[in-house]
Parts: structure tokens; C-alpha cells; sequence
């Protein structure tokens, strides 16, 4: 690589090289993190070929052979989208242009919510940036494309060993046009717990600077101050504020009273009152049906006739499409979709068939090219097939609309259950979360309140507990650690209040907070917490990296650490990053724009004394080795 440098030095090549030469191209010194980016690289791919993955697989299957051809892209700048709306007009014009829009808005849910539900989150940013071009280009007329925050934020650095702000960056770089658009679990930013508020403003306005637009805004128990906060700070960040209400139960079924029509109606008011820019629903659970949709939404439409309506659902019963153009035709601006080949189940309703059964009516969503889309994704999901539901799960159940379970959370119910290798095992889960719902006095179900739900259902499971004898003996059971401290009011405060006598019996003398969490929680001292960060892996910490150390301390330094010892594994396509390299398979890994490295995996030696094996490889025409511990 010296050499390399020397050579392709324009002075070296054209005009007399004296002693200056030296001083003046010191840039012909910047040798070692190349090397030892690719050393590293080296290290991933010997321990991969010796081990397996460093990734949890939960299914065992081998990520397909194919790789996705990539659909032509036409030459030249994308078409002017609605961000160019919004840079042009701010967040008030944006909306009001979204509310003047003729016809139907999609957002596309492929890049976030789809393979969180789908796939476990593990889509990279490899594949997900290969199709950024085309997305710019053949999308936008999207009202937004919903590609960061939700859980990608945590797995991305827990299990993809990447960097999540990295993602937003690049995908920003590719994709200028198109609004982009995260979920903020208000309070919880993108963790599971409350943040002191600091952290939630400081997130939100690096999240801006790095190329967010719109915050779709929930709480998990709709608890409105946990909610106000959240949109405050997306607001003061500059962004977008969607403040999203989280829907669940029947507003058409007279029998379900605790959530209904004027509950959500006066939350509604509150979030309008505080100024959201867009007011969405959020159908977690894929509960809305067309009836329940005609009467939310048009409740909604008749209060605010200025205010654009966006509604999320999931597929999980089958009528997603069905609810989606009913909330259409009642008067919702945007409806959320996801590419055909990731949407249905637990994902969204699909984008083909909404665009298609939308086509010629007053709803009409424009021509987009899905099916080309559609085939690039068919083609990528097969590259996850270690984590794809559909080993295991072949349809969608409408026992949802008993079960209430949110799309991304079946799914890993779902796994966990066929796990335990029992066929009958998530039937018991589901009827267990059912009851556990009502035990804590019928919640939201939604990140983090869901996974609080979940945790007293498998332990209802495993102990072999009805609800009856959970509230008999509630108070000498020892109950997850989530479901005491939601009792204590960690994630805020349910509407119709907490369960009693169940919360008095758990909690005993433990301390109560009273209101909203983040208030009593003291400022995050981000000074210090980068000091730290810099004293343990060096001077490049930036803005970025203490708000991920600030959300997910541990995982940061996990992921930091990863990284130290085996480099930009991002760079590697899925297969490779998964499954390691063949022997004798050649390939090519571009660590940054230009800089490709050419590998080739040469052999795979014994295990020594030391139970190491050497994994040779050709990296750049030279013979490399890397010593790897086997540990299976
Ligand atoms: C998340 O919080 O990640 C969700 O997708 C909730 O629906
Ligand atoms: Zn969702």
C-alpha cells in the first residue's frame, strides 16, 4: 500500500522528487488504519468461517445464494419530492401542503417497521443503501419513507454491529427528496425506559442535524405528559411533529367502553391543542377494521378539518388494505404501506395492492414502480432468511383482535415459543397475554408497555398461573422486575389509573412516582458521559456516538469494542457479514468510496494446541493469516 501511494502520487509522477517530497505528502503515511481496517475485516471473516456468526440466529437457515439485481436508476437528479416542500416551506407548509394533496399518500414502512416485524430488524444498511438510489428516484411522490428510530436504533449496534447514525447519514446522502420519518417512543427516545429530558432534546436534535424530518411521537401508555414532551422536543429540533395516539380495543364494539370513541377524540384535542403538526393513529396491533376506521377517522376528520390524519396499522389479521382504504375514504391524508415482497402478517398492508385498488378513484396514489421495488426486496429478504418469521410462521391469525399483541411482538412471541419446540406453546402465550392484559387493567399495548405485558405472560406460563391466582397470591410472588416497576410508574401512568388492589399487593412499601417520570430525573451530564467515552475508546467520539452511549450505554461500549477488534463489518454484504466467505471464494469489500479491498479465502487450517485455527486468505494479491479461537 506504500508503494500503491507513492506510485499513484502526481508529483512522484511528473516532477523531481528531492527530500521536500517526504515533507509535503505526508499524506503517504496514512497507511495503518487501512491496514488495520482490513486486517480486522480478516479477523471477522476467519472467526465467521470458524464460529458462525456473532449475530443470534434464531432460525437455521442459510442466507440465499441470489443476490438482488438492483433496478436501473435514470441519470441525473431525482424528482422534487415533498422534502423539497418542506426545506422550501417548514414544517406548518409541509403539513399544509400534505392537506391539500389530491388523492392518497403512502408512506413506505420497508426500511423500519416491515423488517422489524418481519425480520427481527436485522436488515443492514448495506442492502438497505443499495436501493436508496431508486427510491429517490421512482419515489417522490411519497408522503415519507419511515427508515430510523423504533428498535433499528438498539439492534443496529446490538446485533449488526453498525453504527445506527451512520445509516441515517448515508441513506440521507442517497436519498434527498423523500421526507424521511423515525419513531420516537416520546419519553423512551428509542429505548425502553424513561430518559432525563436533556436526553430526549439533545436526541432529537441530532437526529435533525442528521437528516431526520418527521417524529411520529407515541407513548406507550398514551400518557399524555410523557407525549408533550416527546413533541416538544422533536419540535424544538426543527422537526416535524407527528404526534401519534395509540390505538387499541373496538371503537365500533359498544362492550369496549375503556378506549372509545371520545377517548380518543379528547386525546386528540390535547395533542392538537399543543400544536402537532400531523395527527396519526397508530395501529399497533393491526386492530383497526373498516367499520372501526370509518368511525375514528371521520371523528377525527369532522373535529379538524386543517389537521393531516396519517394512519399506521399492521397485517396480522389479513385486512389491513380493507382498514386502510376505509380510514382513506373517511378522510385520512397518509396510510402506511410496505413493498409487497415485506409487507402482509405482521408487517404492513402491501403497497401494490393499495396503489392498485386506489387506482382511477378520487384516492389515487400516482404510478410508482412497486413492482420493480418488489423484486429487489424478494431477492434481499432472502439474504435474512436466518431471521425470517415465515420458517415458522405461515399466516396471519385474526386472534389478534382478541390477543391484542403488536406486530413486531407476536412475531418474537412467535419465535420464542417454536423455540421451546412446543406447537402449542404460543396459543397458551397469547390467551396468557390476553389475560395478563386485563390482570393489569386493560393497557395500550405498545413498546414498552407491550414487552411489560408479555413478561407477565410468560411468567403466567411458565408457573402455570390463571389470572385469578396471580390476583389471589400477588402479593408473595416474585413478578418480573418490568411489571413491578411499571406498578411503581416507571413509564408513566395508564389511563383509568393503576390496578388495584393488584398494584397495592406487588408493590407493598415501595417507592410510587408520582407524574411523569422524566421530572423527577436528573439532567443526563453529556460533558461527562463524552469525557468517559473518550478516556475508554479514544479521541473520535463524536456528537452522535454520546447519544448512543446516552441511550444504550452498555450496547455502545459492546459495540465499540466490536469494532476495535473487527473493524467496519457494515462494509461486508449480508451473505459474507452472516455466513463468511467460502474457501476460494473472491470478493470485494469497499471500505469507503474508492478504497476496495480484493480478498480471496484461501484455506482453513487445524485446530492447534491452543484449540486455534489459521485462516489464510489473499487480501490485495498477498497472503494474509489470522489466528481464531474455535469455540464450537
Ligand atoms: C416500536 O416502538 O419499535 C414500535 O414499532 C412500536 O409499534
Ligand atoms: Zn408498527
Amino acid at each position: 500500500p506504500f508503494l500503491q501511494n507513492v506510485f499513484a502520487n502526481h508529483q512522484f509522477l511528473h516532477s523531481t522528487v528531492d527530500t521536500q517530497f517526504i515533507d509535503e505528502n505526508q499524506e503517504l503515511f496514512n497507511l495503518k488504519p487501512t491496514q488495520n481496517r482490513a486486517q480486522k475485516l480478516l479477523h471477522y471473516l476467519g472467526h465467521v468461517m470458524v464460529n458462525g456468526p456473532t449475530t443470534p440466529i434464531p432460525v437455521k437457515a442459510k442466507p440465499s445464494s441470489i443476490d438482488p439485481v438492483i433496478p436501473p436508476v435514470t441519470m441525473g437528479d431525482p424528482p422534487v419530492g415533498f422534502r423539497d416542500v418542506l426545506l422550501r416551506d417548514g414544517p406548518e407548509g409541509f403539513a399544509k401542503a400534505v392537506r391539500a394533496h389530491q388523492g392518497l399518500l403512502l408512506m413506505d414502512t420497508t426500511f423500519r417497521d416491515a423488517h422489524q416485524s418481519l425480520l427481527a430488524t436485522r436488515v443492514r444498511t448495506h442492502d438497505l443503501k443499495k436501493i436508496s438510489p431508486f427510491v429517490s428516484h421512482n419515489f417522490s411522490n411519497l408522503f415519507s419513507l419511515e427508515n430510523w428510530g423504533g428498535a433499528t436504533f438498539d439492534v443496529a449496534m446490538r446485533f449488526l454491529s453498525e453504527c445506527p447514525w451512520k445509516r441515517l447519514q448515508e441513506l440521507r446522502a442517497l436519498i434527498p427528496n423523500v421526507p424521511f420519518q423515525m419513531l420516537l417512543r416520546g419519553a423512551n427516545a428509542v429505548g425502553y425506559t424513561n430518559y432525563p429530558d436533556n436526553a430526549v432534546f439533545k436526541f432529537c436534535e441530532v437526529a435533525k442535524e442528521n437528516g431526520m424530518d418527521i417524529f411520529r411521537v407515541f407513548d406507550s401508555l398514551n400518557y399524555l405528559p410523557n407525549m408533550l414532551l416527546g413533541m416538544e422536543a422533536a419540535g424544538a429540533a426543527g422537526g416535524v411533529v407527528e404526534a401519534a395516539i395509540s390505538y387499541t380495543g373496538d371503537v365500533s364494539d359498544p362492550m369496549r367502553q375503556k378506549y372509545s370513541l371520545e377517548y380518543y377524540v379528547k386525546l386528540a384535542d390535547e395533542l392538537v391543542k399543543a400544536g402537532t403538526h400531523i395527527l396519526c393513529i397508530k395501529d399497533m396491533a393491526g386492530l383497526l377494521k373498516p367499520e372501526s376506521s370509518k368511525l375514528l377517522i371521520s371523528a377525527l376528520r369532522d373535529r379538524f378539518p386543517d389537521v393531516p390524519i396519517h394512519v399506521h396499522t399492521h397485517d396480522t389479521a389479513g385486512a389491513g388494505v380493507a382498514a386502510m382504504l376505509a380510514c382513506a375514504e373517511a378522510g385520512a391524508d397518509v396510510v402506511d404501506v410496505a413493498v409487497d415482497s415485506m409487507a402482509g402478517m405482521t408487517s404492513q398492508p402491501s403497497m401494490g395492492a393499495m396503489v392498485a385498488c386506489a387506482k382511477g378513484t378520487k384516492l389515487d396514489t400516482a404510478a410508482l414502480t412497486v413492482f420493480d421495488y418488489s423484486e429487489y426486496w424478494e431477492v434481499a429478504r432472502g439474504l435474512y432468511a436466518p431471521f425470517d418469521c415465515t420458517a415458522t410462521m405461515k399466516s396471519g391469525n385474526a386472534d389478534v383482535y382478541e390477543n391484542e399483541i403488536p406486530g413486531g411482538q407476536y412475531t418474537n412471541l412467535h419465535f420464542q415459543a417454536h423455540s421451546m419446540g412446543l406447537g402449542n406453546k404460543f396459543k397458551e402465550v397469547k390467551k396468557a397475554y390476553a389475560e395478563a392484559n386485563k390482570l393489569l387493567g386493560d393497557l395500550i399495548k405498545v413498546t414498552p408497555s407491550s414487552k411489560i405485558v408479555g413478561d407477565l405472560a410468560q411468567f403466567m406460563v411458565q408457573n402455570s398461573l390463571s389470572r385469578a391466582e396471580v390476583e389471589e397470591r400477588a402479593d408473595e410472588l416474585s413478578f418480573p422486575l418490568s411489571v413491578v416497576e411499571f406498578l411503581q410508574g416507571y413509564i408513566g401512568i395508564p389511563h383509568g389509573g393503576f390496578p388495584e388492589p393488584l398494584r397495592s399487593k406487588v408493590l407493598k412499601a415501595l417507592p410510587r412516582i408520582e407524574g411523569r417520570p422524566g421530572a423527577s430525573l436528573p439532567p443526563m451530564d453529556f460533558k461527562a458521559l463524552e469525557e468517559g467515552l473518550r478516556a475508554a475508546h479514544g479521541d473520535d467520539i463524536t456528537p452522535e456516538d454520546v447519544m448512543s452511549a446516552a441511550m444504550y450505554p452498555k450496547v455502545f461500549q459492546e459495540f465499540k469494542d466490536f469494532t476495535a477488534n473487527f473493524g467496519p463489518v457494515d462494509c461486508l454484504s449480508t451473505r459474507l457479514f452472516l455466513d463468511g466467505p467460502k474457501i476460494a471464494e473472491e470478493f470485494e469489500v469497499e471500505l469507503e468510496r474508492g478504497k476496495i479491498l480484493h480478498i480471496k479465502a484461501l484455506a482453513l487450517g487445524d485446530l492447534n494446541k491452543a484449540g486455534q485455527r489459521e485462516v489464510f486468505f489473499e487480501l490485495n494479491g498477498q497472503l494474509r493469516s489470522v489466528l481464531v479461537k474455535d469455540t464450537v
